[in-house]
């Protein structure tokens, strides 16, 4: 052990991550929206910025930088909030920062906001990546672990506490990962003196995406009544032309509230109401939630307008988009609306220039007109839970989407342990709570690439899909696999197999003609052994845009085309048996940490990172249009040109 702070990075984390384990989720995690009785600020913009460099990254902590304005404390720098910060600046140290950095923004709150002791003004951070402290006005608020989920606090009580309306509100994040995070990495110090300076260490982590941190989506401030709608749960499905919307509405802050619950078509009719705080609706001639390429109409939204009213008359108001539609699972479908659905699609990162990890509505909306483009009816998030607002697209565009939680790179065997499995429960629980009533989320991932073949493995993923069925029982669970069918301790528990493999680069790597027999072989001993649907959830070969070379060699546009032909090959033979779909590794290139194996990052990507299609691009879009038409109903303002 090196310098006397040593550990101490990986200790705040580790403090953090027991914490979760006691604490159970509390409440719901409705998306703030403006409504009669709700109000929404976004106090995303410039923040204020410093990364702790002292030796034990605590200084922060000793000297309670959160007490006062941080320009006070020491030197500030400006920071865009949303965005990872590292590649804000030219400073190498801030790039590959490892602990603690503080954020600061100062505003003022509505008077009538602080006045009015009827409102409740709650903050809510859309993810901070990785461990996150929040203070208002110097005051503790509340602690969270976890990247990529949301956390929110009341801040009611101490705004009225302060004088005026005057706002200053605090976040330390730290990204530092251990054994026991979500997605899980160690600290290694190196305590060689001859080559590493005192104090010297790495963040390891077995994931191939550059661990980008700071505030990642915006940070709102939102109002509700005292008395205030807190959670609503909606389960659907259909009979005949009648469509049926189980609800569950919780409210908090007050005794008897009055609910009435109010189901608009696209155009304003209500369809149906109901009263009390849990029921069923019928909707006469129901429009189905379709995926894009399946139906005419995709994505058809109904308006659920929730009203809460309080003994005292006040009423808070919630309206949510609700998709009608079943998801089910066969020994060889995966059926919507009763209906075989194929996955042709992609794999995703929140991923960009710049930004890094940083939402970006100009990037999301330029991501869904590619997969349009394309094709793609479907995406998995890999290797996290994204933007709240990305799933809303889904929703709106009839976009089919695996929904992965962060359990990506659980390697170690430590990480399969207790005190891991409780936080991973608890980010399943986090995970549902935000996503579950989107129509476009039709099946959970709870983890990428595990070693699943480890012996504590199959206890660990027992309990990890069966509780993550209790939260929902209405959407399959998975996990992506790539290891060896006979000994995967994981699949008995999944409803559907999704597999990774890349024949002919990481093994027989040039030798594209191996790939017809390799993936046949690989999908007759999946299905064979366990009898469930195949989704091939990563494929692909990296290639640098602009590199060409016929015959083809690794790392040209005509490999990574080649590699993909082969693939399809056998997805054309199998998915008349039992291949349920197809996700390309990956729609964009993107990030990684520095490896001898990465040139500026993984270049799998069909598109480049500035979204420029490379030539596997092209052959995606034939393919997939191609498929669509042979199995879907095609909005009249898409035909494709070469159907
Ligand atoms: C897969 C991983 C993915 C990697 C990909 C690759 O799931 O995160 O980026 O390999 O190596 O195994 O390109």
């Amino acid at each position: 052990m090196g310098s006397t702070g040593e550990g101490l990075v990986v200790k705040c984390v580790l403090l953090a991550a027991v914490c979760s384990v006691c604490r159970s989720l509390q409440g719901g995690m409705l998306f703030p929206t403006d409504s009669p009785s709700r109000e929404v600020k976004d106090v995303s913009g410039l923040w204020r910025f410093r990364a702790d460099l002292s030796p034990e990254r605590n200084r922060g902590f000793e000297e309670e930088w959160f007490k006062s304005p941080l320009a006070e404390t020491g030197p500030v720098i400006d920071m865009p909030v949303p965005s990872s910060y590292n590649d804000i600046t030219q400073d190498s140290k801030l790039r590959d920062f490892i602990g603690w950095v503080w954020y600061e923004k100062e505003l003022w709150v509505p008077a009538r906001w602080i006045q009015d002791q009827g409102t409740r003004i709650m903050l809510r951070v859309g993810s901070a990546h990785y461990y996150s402290v929040l203070w208002v006005n110097g005051v503790k608020m509340t602690e969270h672990a976890g990247g990529h989920l949301p956390f929110e606090s009341d801040i009611s009580g101490v705004l009225r506490q302060s004088t005026g309306s005057h706002c200053r509100i605090t976040i330390a994040v730290n990204n530092t990962l251990s054994l026991d995070t979500l997605p899980p990495g160690t600290i290694q110090y190196m305590n060689d003196r001859t080559r590493y300076p005192a104090g010297f260490f790495v963040q390891n982590t077995n994931f191939d995406f550059f661990n980008y941190a700071g505030i990642h989506r915006s940070v709102l401030m939102y109002t509700t009544p005292k008395v205030h709608i807190d959670d609503i749960t909606v389960e659907t499905s259909f009979s005949d032309n009648i469509g049926l919307v189980s609800y569950n509405v919780s409210v908090l802050g007050g005794s008897k509230p009055a609910v009435k619950v109010t189901l608009s078509a696209k155009d304003g009719r209500c369809v149906a109401s109901a009263n009390g705080s849990r029921g069923l609706i019928k909707v006469t001639d129901v429009n189905l939630w379709w995926p894009y390429l399946m139906h005419e109409n995709p994505g058809y939204l109904y308006s659920m307008e929730v009203q809460a009213t309080a003994e005292d008359g006040q009423t808070d108001v919630y309206t949510l988009p609700v998709g009608i539609r079943t998801v089910k699972v066969t020994s060889t479908q995966f059926l919507i609306n009763n209906k075989p659905f194929y996955f042709h699609g992609v794999n995703k990162h929140e991923d960009a220039d710049i930004r890094g990890k940083g939402f970006d509505w100009p990037l999301i909306v330029k991501d869904f007109n590619l997969m349009k483009w394309m094709g793609s009816n479907s995406f998995r998030t890999s290797h996290y839970p994204y933007a709240e607002e990305v799933l809303q697209m889904a929703d709106r565009h009839g976009i089919v989407v695996i929904d992965e939680c962060p359990g990506v790179g659980i390697k170690d065997i430590r990480s399969f342990g207790n005190a891991s499995l409780a936080h991973h429960l608890i980010v399943m629980e986090e995970l549902v709570r935000r996503d579950k009533n989107h129509p476009s989320v039709v099946m959970w991932s709870v983890a990428n690439e595990p070693a699943s073949e480890m012996p504590p493995a199959g206890l660990y993923f027992k309990e990890l899909v069966s509780r993550t069925r209790s939260l929902d029982s209405t959407r399959p669970v998975t996990f992506i696999t790539n290891s060896n069918y006979a000994r995967d301790l994981g699949a008995p528990y999944v409803d559907v197999i999704c597999i990774n493999s890349y024949f002919s680069w990481y093994h027989d790597p040039g030798h594209t003609e191996v790939i017809g027999l390799q993936l046949s072989t690989q999908f007759d001993n999946w299905y064979g052994k366990y009898k469930k649907p195949i989704i091939q959830s990563e494929y692909g070969a990296d290639a640098v845009a602009g590199l060409h070379s016929d015959p083809p060699m690794m790392f040209t546009e005509e490999y990574q085309k080649t590699v993909l032909q082969n693939y399809h090959n056998v997805f054309d033979q199998k998915r008349k048996e039992f291949v349920i779909g197809e996700l390309i590794w990956n729609f964009a290139d993107f990030m990684t940490a520095q490896t001898i194996a990465r040139v500026v990052g993984n270049k799998k990507g069909i598109f480049t990172r500035q979204r420029q299609p490379k030539a596997g691009a092209f052959l995606l879009r034939e393919r997939y249009w191609r498929i669509a038409n042979e199995t879907g109903v095609l909005p009249i303002w898409t035909r494709y040109p070469c159907q």
